[in-house]
């Protein structure tokens, strides 16, 4: 079985050090992080999407599944990241209410980073109120929501809402994304900007601040 075969299975299966083992070796023998991100581990977790929609994995699979993938993930961060001297902004970033999903939106953070902006990561479930309070202390540039669940896009909206609410707005940019978000339902709550990946929301900050 090939590096990304190992890291596919590995994800699906939940094996953790698997996953370890051949990302390691894959990035030993000069295989691209961004390689084995897009042809093993993104595709690797829309088959556990699928299979969960198909009543064939459940809660346990998934969150072992999301291990791995994390593990994974920790290990193309450093190839993904480029160290930059001076930031060119900041951007307060984090999963919003009510949601606990954070792979796609730690993987944002990396790409916003690897693009040479500072990234403050709040971490899952966070409430308007907390994002526009670190917006504040950190005189942040930009704020980035996630939402995986319809259940939580609500929470974009109010987050905006509390974004005008306090006086930021114009002065910091939302932007959101996540797989149930469009750029309809951006333009709708009156986002700043949407983004369909990690890749595009690092271009797109780029874009709102001129860089
Ligand atoms: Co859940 N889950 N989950 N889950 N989960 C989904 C999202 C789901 C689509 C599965 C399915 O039914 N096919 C479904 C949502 C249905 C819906 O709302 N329409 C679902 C559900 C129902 C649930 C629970 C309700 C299940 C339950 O308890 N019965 C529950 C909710 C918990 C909660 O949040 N309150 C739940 C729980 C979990 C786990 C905790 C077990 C685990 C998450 C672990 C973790 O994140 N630490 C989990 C997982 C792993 C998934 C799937 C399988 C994978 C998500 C993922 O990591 N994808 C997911 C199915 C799927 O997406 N196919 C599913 C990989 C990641 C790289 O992609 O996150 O889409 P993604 O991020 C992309 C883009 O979306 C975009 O860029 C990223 C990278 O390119 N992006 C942004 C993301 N954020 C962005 C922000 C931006 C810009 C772009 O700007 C700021």
């Amino acid at each position: 079985m090939g590096h990304k075969e190992t890291i596919y299975q590995g994800i699906l299966n939940g094996n953790m050090k698997a996953v370890e083992d051949a990302t390691k070796t894959a990035l030993s023998e000069s295989v691209s992080a961004g390689e084995l991100l897009s042809e093993a581990m993104i595709p690797a977790m829309a088959e556990v999407g699928r299979l969960f929609e198909a009543n064939e994995y459940y809660v346990p699979e998934m969150l072992i599944a999301a291990r791995a993938m994390k593990a994974g993930l920790a290990l193309l961060r450093p190839e993904l990241v480029k160290e930059e001297v001076e930031p060119l902004g900041k951007v307060v970033l984090g999963t919003v209410k009510g949601d606990l999903h954070d792979i796609g939106k730690n993987l944002v953070g990396i790409m916003i980073e690897g693009a040479g902006f500072e990234v403050v990561d709040l971490g899952v479930d966070v409430s308007p109120d907390a994002f526009v309070s670190a917006a504040k202390e950190q005189n942040a540039d930009v704020i980035g929501l996630s939402a995986l669940l319809t259940t939580t896009m609500p929470s974009m909206k109010s987050t905006i809402e509390a974004v005008k609410e306090a006086g930021l707005d114009g002065k910091v940019k939302v932007i959101i994304g996540g797989a149930p978000v469009t750029q309809k339902y951006a333009d709708e709550i009156g986002a700043d900007g949407y983004a369909r990946d990690a890749a595009a929301a690092a271009t797109l900050v780029k874009q709102l601040l001129g860089k």
